[in-house]
């Protein structure tokens, strides 16, 4: 198992722990164009903490929202709140007021920290709300120019972080699921060293010489383990982002031999198309590719161009982070391997039985992170029965024992009688080389229940017309059993997402019924 001291910050591990044990005067992060060390990085939070406590009143246990795109002072932030004490709440910048309002309602949010570039929105959102009464400004530029930083200049370098308990909530991450209606999801300040010890370093085997790249926001689980707890935990660094887009990850990757990249495989389709123009991803020991269902084809370019496996794994927000994964040396093709140490997973029908084998049913997994729900009792019900978390998504068990994804539980397409895994389509469709990205989903049709609709994004230059539809049928067809073929075929521009990259399936399918 895990163990950690009973009096645990999360926020001093990373930081003054990794100057204590000698990394000091190694980068840690990267981003605006200026590099601080483990030093620098932990008496910029000592002091951001300082000013949080004595100027603007944070108390152990208030909930403090950050509003920021991903760059070192929104890491800063957080780190200087966790010291605080309090629970923190990362939000996307993209969330609008009505949003924000949502998630300051339900998380009874008392300070906000924001980039001055991001504030109209937050600002909106304060001005009717009954909890949130101290909104501050940060520079999230290389500047140091704004409220919270001039707070802090005037403070001290040392700092007796709150002494929270291991078990003490430390972060709020909320999930909108498929509803599109927010739950926050409670960790505390072990959960975040777990993740570290159970996914970094188990799987990635992260060293101080590592360099961390990734699109995933701050903001999502998935982002600040990959791009802050993961580096950090081991004395290694982060080069982030503000805008993640694929060439801006490339440029990134190259400027400073990038070691360990988390993305999703639409930008991993992008990065091997620039490889074919010269790209040089070459320094890339670990791509992590999660938060979508890894295509095989994707997969299996990306071991034939870079030699290096690509480590596929699922997590969710309620686990915190990663929990089934592949491994250097045990990685397959659309396959999610294996749960992580100390964790368990199984497929369980609707009754809660363990499924045999080769059949699809929903994924209970069980370990040292769990699912607690904030203020949702029934939820919490629901998602965790007997100790294991019921999570969202079916899948398949080989006779080895790796697991396979088949889809959402609420993903799988019901067409005449046949169960069939939007996933699977998915991945047939861009072994196509016209298709660029796509999405599948069941269509109400009187006839059939559900048809299999596609909704496909080509490649610049070719186009959607009668006979490209019909060719992709003909190809999906071709290449898995012909029932699943998508009756339908839609061209689109572009897919509905998340701001964090997810495909909003659910909403290719609003106002039918
Ligand atoms: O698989 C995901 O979508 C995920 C969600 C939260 C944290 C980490 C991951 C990989």
């Amino acid at each position: 198992g895990f163990a950690y001291p009973d009096r645990l910050n999360a926020a001093v591990e990373l930081t003054d722990r990794m100057v204590a044990a000698g990394h000091g005067d190694r980068p840690a992060l990267i981003g605006n164009g200026r590099m601080r060390t483990y030093k620098e990085l932990t008496d910029w939070t000592n002091r951001i903490a300082h000013a949080l406590i004595e100027d603007y009143g944070v108390k152990p246990g208030n909930r403090v929202l950050i509003r920021s795109a991903n760059n070192p002072a929104m890491v800063a932030c957080w780190l200087a709140a966790t010291k605080a004490g309090a629970v923190v709440v990362n939000t996307m910048p993209m969330l609008r007021a009505g949003e924000l309002a949502k998630i300051i309602d339900k998380a009874e949010i008392s300070h906000a920290l924001c980039d001055t570039r991001l504030m109209d929105e937050l600002a909106l959102a304060a001005k009717d709300s009954g909890f949130l009464k101290t909104v501050v400004g940060f520079d999230g530029t290389a500047n140091h120019d704004a409220e919270l930083d001039r707070a802090a200049l005037s403070k001290p370098v040392q700092l007796q972080a709150v002494q929270t308990g291991r078990d003490d909530v430390a972060l709020l991450g909320f999930t909108s699921g498929t509803t599109g209606e927010p739950k926050a999801t409670m960790h505390f300040h072990r959960d975040i060293l777990i993740i570290a010890d159970a996914y970094a370093k188990e799987v990635l085997d992260v060293q101080p010489e590592d360099v961390f790249v990734g699109s995933p926001p701050l903001a999502f689980t998935f982002g600040l383990g990959g791009l802050a707890v993961f580096p950090l935990r081991f004395g290694a660094s982060a080069a982030l982002l503000e805008n993640a887009s694929p060439p801006n990850m490339i440029e990134i990757i190259q400027k400073y031999r990038a070691t360990v990249c988390f993305t999703a495989p639409t930008a991993y389709r992008v990065m091997l198309r620039a490889m074919e123009e010269g790209a040089d991803l070459s320094s890339l020991r670990a791509a992590v590719s999660a938060g979508e269902t890894l295509p095989g084809p994707v997969y299996d370019e990306w071991i034939a161009k870079t030699g290096k496996p690509m480590l596929d794994g699922i997590g969710s927000t309620e686990l915190l982070h990663i929990f089934l994964s592949n491994r250097f040396g045990d990685s397959h093709p659309a396959c999610t391997g294996r749960p992580l140490t100390g964790y368990e997973a199984r497929v369980i029908g609707p009754d809660g039985a363990e499924l045999p084998r080769g059949q699809t049913g929903r994924l209970a997994v069980r370990g040292p992170v769990g699912c607690r729900y904030l203020n949702a009792p029934e939820k919490q019900r629901d998602y965790v029965k007997d100790g294991w978390n019921l999570t969202g998504d079916s899948f398949w068990q080989d006779e080895a024992g790796y697991f396979h994804f088949a889809a959402r539980t609420d993903g799988i397409i019901l067409s005449a009688g046949y169960n069939i895994a939007g996933p699977e389509v998915e991945a047939a469709l861009l072994a196509h080389a016209d298709v660029l990205e796509c999405a599948v989903v069941g269509a109400p049709d009187a006839e059939r229940g559900q048809i299999v609709e596609a909704h496909v994004v080509l490649r610049a230059g070719c186009v959607g017309d009668a006979a490209m539809a019909k060719a992709l049928q003909d190809h999906v067809k071709s290449v898995i059993a012909p029932f699943k073929y998508p009756r339908r075929v839609v061209f689109t521009a572009a897919l509905p997402k998340t701001e964090s990259g997810k495909i909003q399936r659910f909403r290719l399918l609003e106002g039918r019924s």
